[in-house]
């Protein structure tokens, strides 16, 4: 039985660590923040129970700092560390360091992180696991002339990856066999130069795929549950703006192998945390694995809002060495949409750091509003311009897009630009309430 975890350092900043902190002191522990010097002026500093200044503005020097977060979680007793997303959360010698300052990394094992962080290992690795993936090539490729050869054989179009990649980063759709050499030299240098490794893979392009997750989480003791699925398809340029859970396009046979098929991934990789399964859906309802994040994600609220469960607080009570709850207690309920805030315009999503002049959060029934804003806050420019997320919860998804229309309304930002906007627009367009939508729409719109 593992030791009861008693203080933990949120190694965040933003919404995501506010949200954290908050979980942190329901559970009855102490929650320590740390900040860069652009962030001394935050919100989360002032729920923490203590906050430690790490470094510099640039996240190199301080969110990304490894001595200095682990020096903040020594001098404050920390025994846990929670990543959150992005910054050291999939870091694997993070993870190392953590073990070996008797730390505990809330999160999954460093094996199957590094498993997953090589997306054609992680393809080979769900394959056999008996997961249905993207027709390919069997792991890597070698060469340009191994590209030629498997393109023939799955043909065209197909898309070559990189291996290190995720985020569309080494990415290219190749139509025909004239455009094939460019594209895998252009791919290859560009992961090269973006994550040091030019590894590269193929698999048959699917034409206007959804984007379908699905939330799990494993135990120490070998249990595994899902949290229902979300649609993300609403992206642009790889990064999403609405996600929503359940995903209104999957019938009950499909949506019961979906979750079947993760609930099996998880068991075969003893998988220890939360953690996300990608699937692209095509049009004839066929689901292939894609990547596993292997941390909590942005968008992990709409599936608390469906089951009531807090993510959260189950990431920690498993990393405790905790049971988690079976699967026939976890009930799926209504509809749940999450527009994403962003300091960017409506139009052209150029970026508007600055000072909040007016703040004004919607509220109600079924409203939550995960945000570190305030009036007078100043967005720096340093940081991912996401500033906050409006959640809604109501019975249909009907229902949750008129509710989240009105909380879009009542949003009152001024002094930056923000993308509630472009929100309250897409509750309007009839494709988006039609479900019409897939991972190019807006691209051509
Ligand atoms: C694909 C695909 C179509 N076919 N793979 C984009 C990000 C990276 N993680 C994988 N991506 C895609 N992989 C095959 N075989 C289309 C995309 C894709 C995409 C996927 C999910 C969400 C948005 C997207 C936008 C453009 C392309």
């Amino acid at each position: 039985m593992k030791r009861k975890i008693e203080k933990i350092l949120v190694a965040n900043r933003g919404e995501i660590a506010l949200r954290a902190i908050r979980t942190i002191k329901e559970m009855g522990k102490k929650a320590i923040a740390v900040y860069s010097k652009a962030d001394k002026d935050a919100l989360y500093l002032q729920y923490a129970d203590a906050s430690i200044c790490i470094g510099e503005a640039s996240s190199s020097s301080s969110y990304l700092h490894i001595p200095s977060i682990i020096s903040a979680a020594e001098i404050s007793g920390c025994d846990a560390i929670f990543p959150g997303y992005g910054f050291l959360s999939e870091n694997q010698s993070f993870v190392e360091i953590c073990a070996h300052h008797k730390i505990k990394f809330i999160g999954p094992s460093v094996d199957v992180m590094a498993m997953m962080s090589d997306k054609s290992k992680a393809k080979e690795v769900m394959k056999k696991a008996g997961v249905p993936v993207i027709e390919g090539s069997k792991g890597a490729l070698e060469n340009v002339e191994e590209a030629f050869e498997m393109a023939k054989k799955i043909g065209y179009p197909i898309i070559v990856k990189a291996s290190a990649g995720g985020g569309g980063r080494g990415m290219r759709v190749v139509e025909s066999e004239e455009n094939l050499k460019i594209a895998y030299l252009s791919a290859e240098s560009e992961s090269l130069s973006a994550f040091g490794d030019g590894t590269l893979y193929m698999e048959k392009y699917i034409k206007n795929p959804r984007h379908i997750e699905v939330q799990v989480i494993g135990d120490s003791h070998g249990n595994a549950i899902h949290i229902g699925e979300r649609d993300c398809s609403l992206q642009r340029r790889h990064q999403k703006l609405i996600e929503e859970s359940p995903a209104m396009i999957l019938d009950e046979v499909t949506r019961k192998k979906l979750h079947d098929v993760a609930i099996k991934a998880v068991k075969y990789l003893k998988y220890e945390n939360a953690g996300t399964f990608e699937f692209l859906l095509d049009a004839d309802k066929n689901f292939y694995f894609m990547e596993m994040n292997t941390r909590l994600q942005v968008e992990h609220c709409v599936s608390e809002m469906v089951s009531g469960i807090d993510i959260v607080e189950l990431m920690i009570k498993v990393a405790q060495g905790e049971k988690l709850p079976k699967q026939n207690t976890i009930t799926l309920k209504g509809h749940s949409i999450e527009c994403r805030i962003t300091a960017e315009d409506s139009v052209k999503f150029i970026p508007s750091p600055g000072k909040i002049t007016k703040y004004i959060a919607p509220g109600g029934r079924n409203v939550r509003v995960d945000s570190h804003m305030y009036q007078n806050y100043v967005v720096p420019a340093t940081y991912d311009s996401m500033v906050g997320k409006l959640i809604v919860w109501a019975p249909s998804r009907d229902q949750a897009i008129k509710k989240m229309k009105i909380a879009l309304d009542e949003y009152q930002i001024e002094g930056i630009n923000t993308v509630i906007e472009f929100h309250s627009k897409m509750m309007d367009n009839s494709d988006f309430i039609n479900n019409n939508i897939d991972t190019n729409y807006l691209s051509k719109y």
